[in-house]
């Protein structure tokens, strides 16, 4: 059966920071209609897929997107048009070859990814099967432990905490709604405890409250403290962390034989430290507060500190390469033959095309790394990671905090998955936490 496409129209819509991306809508012959969007980073790797903008000063301050929706409607459709929307290796090496560029910096992976998406979507709904079942088959059954980022700080807020997120994984939890529900009961308790203390409940990008703080030690008390007094045990639900190093690094340079030292100056607690500094109060946070992931620990370019860091903390802590594999299954490779690491966040605009996310998913779970499918900090009402996350048994979800629709809707997609699975749901809790070694026995409470 052929699922022939009609035609492909993108628009230019709002994400949840008020900036433009893009929405592409696939028709298919049969009638079938369907959209996805595309998210965007502010904490972006370097060796992201490009994200293509107009950079007309005069129009959303340069971010409008007018030229990838004209990429869609005017160079991709016209070449996909016919094609089976259901051939999504071919949909998406089109694509690729259309571009013709290593990053996707032609036609812009914003407007290729939302192409790739919508033609799989459109699939889906085509054949009447839940777009998690589509990409998955009858094996997918894992609904992710959320890591929910309750407290935001670095980019993602104006507040003076040097790391990115704060997130707290229900780990105890017997399903994802019991875990969505401890997560929501956390949220709440710490913002009474934030406004006992006159600290600010306003939220940061991804629905975390942003308040200032001292240190990243007084930021992770009060979330014990609002875990303990919500009536859960610090053994059930377990602190993670996306440190965003990127963003704190400063490459040393050399210039007249004298090179400056590379160093992670972290403004908010007035320090500066080196590779191995910052390697040390990392392994002294996991162990004094039992963390169990640390995501971006360190910068995308210090690759010998991540080697240090996967020596030193990788059978205790989870270590999750962001900016430093990108969703790039080259990356990972070379990350894998390296050490660098044991866990890849998995962003499919990181990298462009459905096929290539789910290309370099399959190498880290082939290679023992857990997989963390993601949000960016610019979200839309689009909820295809929650189906993705579940399609491909990926064990972990970071979507947000316990507020605002653009990432509650990602959640509340998850309680309808786990509904309609019902008894062939498996929530993995902490054994999704590859990197451990689970052997303790953990419930909720
Ligand atoms: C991250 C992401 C998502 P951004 O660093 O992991 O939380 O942030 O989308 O800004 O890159
Ligand atoms: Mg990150």
């Amino acid at each position: 059966m052929i699922l022939e496409i009609e035609n492909i129209t993108a628009r230019q819509i709002l994400d949840s920071r008020g900036n433009p991306t893009v929405e592409t809508e696939v028709v298919l012959t049969d009638g079938t209609k369907a959209a996805a969007s595309v998210p965007s980073g502010a904490s972006t790797g370097t060796f992201e897929a490009v994200e293509l903008r107009d950079k007309n000063k005069n129009e959303f301050s340069g971010k409008s997107v007018y030229k990838a929706v004209d990429n869609v409607n005017n160079i991709i459709a016209p070449n996909l048009i016919g094609a089976d929307a259901s051939n999504q290796r071919e949909i998406d090496n089109t694509l690729l070859e259309m571009d013709g560029s290593f990053n996707k910096s032609i036609l812009g992976a914003n407007s290729i990814l939302s192409v790739s998406l919508a033609c799989a979507r459109a699939s889906a709904k085509a054949l009447d099967i839940p777009l998690y079942k589509y990409l998955g088959g009858i094996n997918a059954c894992v609904l992710p432990t959320p890591m929910m980022n309750i407290l935001n700080g670095g980019a993602h807020a104006n507040n003076n905490l040097d790391f990115q997120e704060f997130m707290i994984a229900p780990v105890g939890a017997a399903c994802f709604a019991d875990a969505l529900r401890a997560g929501s009961e956390i949220f709440h308790t710490l913002k009474n405890i934030l406004n006992e203390k006159k600290l600010s409940t306003t939220v940061g990008d991804e629905g975390g409250f942003a308040p200032n703080l001292s240190s990243t030690e007084e930021a992770i008390e009060l979330i014990i403290k609002a875990i303990e007094t919500s009536g859960y045990s610090l053994k059930s639900i377990r602190i993670c962390l996306d440190v965003a190093a990127s963003e704190l690094y400063e490459k040393g340079e050399c210039q007249g034989g004298f090179c400056s030292l590379s160093k992670y100056r972290l403004k908010g607690i007035g320090k500066t430290f080196s590779s191995e500094e910052m390697i040390d109060y990392l392994e002294k946070l996991v162990q004094t507060y039992s963390i169990i992931s640390i995501e971006d620990g360190l910068a995308e370019d210090d690759e010998l500190g991540w080697r240090n860091l996967q020596e030193r903390l990788g059978d205790t802590c989870q270590l999750v390469g962001d900016d430093l594999f990108v969703t790039n299954v080259e990356r990972l490779q070379g990350g894998i033959q390296k050490k660098l690491a044991n866990s890849i966040l998995i962003k499919p605009n990181q990298i462009g095309t459905l096929s290539e996310t789910l290309d370099t998913i399959l190498m880290a779970q082939q290679n023992n790394f857990s997989t963390i499918i993601s949000h960016r900090s610019g979200e839309t009402e689009d909820t295809f990671i929650a189906d993705l996350a579940v399609g491909v048994n990926a064990g972990l979800i970071k979507t947000g905090s316990l507020s605002r629709t653009d990432r509650i809707c990602k959640y509340n997609r998850l309680l309808k998955i786990e509904e309609e699975l019902g008894e062939n749901a498996k929530y993995m809790g902490i054994r999704a936490f590859k990197a451990l070694k689970n052997d303790e026995d953990i419930s909720l409470c």
